[in-house]
C-alpha cells in the first residue's frame, strides 16, 4: 500500500507529496508521523538541495487536520502530551535547506499551515486559503496564529484567523500569503523553474541564508545584524567560495560541493 506521504528525488529536488486524495490529503496520524520522517529523510540527503511539497489529486493541496480523527482527549494529561508532542510543520520549519510549497485546489486549516512552514509559496488560479479552525470551535495550532501575520500583518491574517472565510489565489497574492500565482497547469513549470534556480546556488550559502533571515526576524535589528555578520564572516572561509569566484572569472558554471 502506498504511503499517507510520497517521496520522489529528482535532480536534486525532494518532491514531497501529500497523499490522501479521497480526504483532500488531510492530515491524520500516519501521514503526521510519515510527514515528519519524509522531511527529515530529504533533509538528511546530501543530493537534495530543496524541498517542494504538493498534494495528489486533483482537488486539494491539503484540507487541514483529519477531522474525522477528533476525539474527545481523555484527559488533561493526554491532551498535554498530544500538544507538546512534534508537530507536522516542526520537521519542516526546521529544515535548513530552502522550502517551497507548490499549492492546487483547497489549502486549509494544517494544510495552510504546511505551505506557511516553507519559505516559498507558489499556487494556481484555483488555490483556495483559509483557516477554518474557529469554525470547528478550534484554533491554528500548528504555526498559524504566529507565522500568518508575521507573513501578511495583522490584518488580513485577524480576517482569515478570526472568521475563517476563505480567500482565492489573487487575494493571496495581493496580501502576499503566495508569491506567484501561475495558471493551473503550470505549477510543474514553477516548481521545475525554482528547483533549477537551487541547483545554482550554494548550498551552505543557502542555508546560512535562510537561518540569518530567519533567525533575524524574531530580534531587534541590530542583533539581527550581529547573526547576519558572524554567519557572513563563516562562509568566507568556504571551498564553495572559492569555487564561486573561480567559475566568474573562468565564465563557467560553479560546481559546488557545499564545503
Ligand atoms: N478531515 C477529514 N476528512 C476530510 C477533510 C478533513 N479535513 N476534508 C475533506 N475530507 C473528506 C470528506 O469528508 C470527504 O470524505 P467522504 O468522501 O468519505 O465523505 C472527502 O474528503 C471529500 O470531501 P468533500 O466531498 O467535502 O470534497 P470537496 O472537494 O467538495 O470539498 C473541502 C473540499 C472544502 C476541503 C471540504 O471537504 C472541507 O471543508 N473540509 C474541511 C476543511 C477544514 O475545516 N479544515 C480544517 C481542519 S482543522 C485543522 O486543520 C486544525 C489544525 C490545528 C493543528 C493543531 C496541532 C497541534
Amino acid at each position: 500500500m502506498a504511503g499517507t506521504v510520497l517521496l520522489d528525488v529528482r535532480a536534486g529536488t525532494a518532491l514531497i507529496t501529500l497523499n490522501r486524495p479521497e480526504a483532500r490529503n488531510a492530515i491524520d496520524a500516519a501521514m503526521r508521523r510519515e510527514l515528519t520522517e519524509t522531511v527529515r529523510t530529504a533533509a538528511d540527503d546530501p543530493s537534495v538541495r530543496a524541498l517542494v511539497f504538493r498534494g495528489a489529486g486533483e482537488r486539494a493541496f491539503c484540507a487541514g487536520a483529519d477531522i474525522k480523527e477528533f476525539v474527545p482527549p481523555h484527559s488533561l494529561v493526554d491532551a498535554r502530551e498530544e500538544r507538546t508532542g512534534p508537530k507536522w510543520t516542526d520537521a519542516i520549519a526546521a529544515c535548513r535547506k530552502p522550502t517551497v510549497a507548490a499549492v492546487h485546489g483547497y489549502c486549509l486549516g494544517g494544510g495552510l499551515e504546511i505551505a506557511l512552514a516553507c519559505d516559498l509559496r507558489v499556487a494556481t488560479g484555483d488555490a483556495v486559503f483559509g483557516l477554518p479552525e474557529v469554525r470547528r470551535a478550534i484554533l491554528p495550532g500548528a504555526g498559524g496564529t504566529q507565522r500568518l501575520p508575521r507573513l501578511v500583518g495583522l490584518g488580513p491574517a485577524l480576517r482569515m484567523i478570526l472568521t475563517g472565510e476563505h480567500i482565492d489565489a489573487a487575494e493571496a497574492l495581493r496580501i502576499g500569503l503566495v508569491g506567484e500565482v501561475v495558471a493551473t497547469g503550470s505549477l510543474e513549470d514553477a516548481v521545475r523553474r525554482l528547483a533549477e534556480a537551487f541547483r545554482r546556488v550554494g548550498p551552505r550559502a543557502v542555508a546560512y541564508a535562510k537561518e540569518a533571515v530567519l533567525r533575524g526576524a524574531d530580534l531587534p535589528l541590530s542583533e539581527g545584524l550581529r547573526v547576519e555578520g558572524e554567519l557572513s564572516t563563516l562562509l568566507t572561509t568556504t571551498q564553495d567560495r572559492v569555487e564561486g569566484a573561480a567559475a566568474f572569472r573562468e565564465r563557467r558554471d560553479p560546481v559546488y560541493t557545499g564545503q
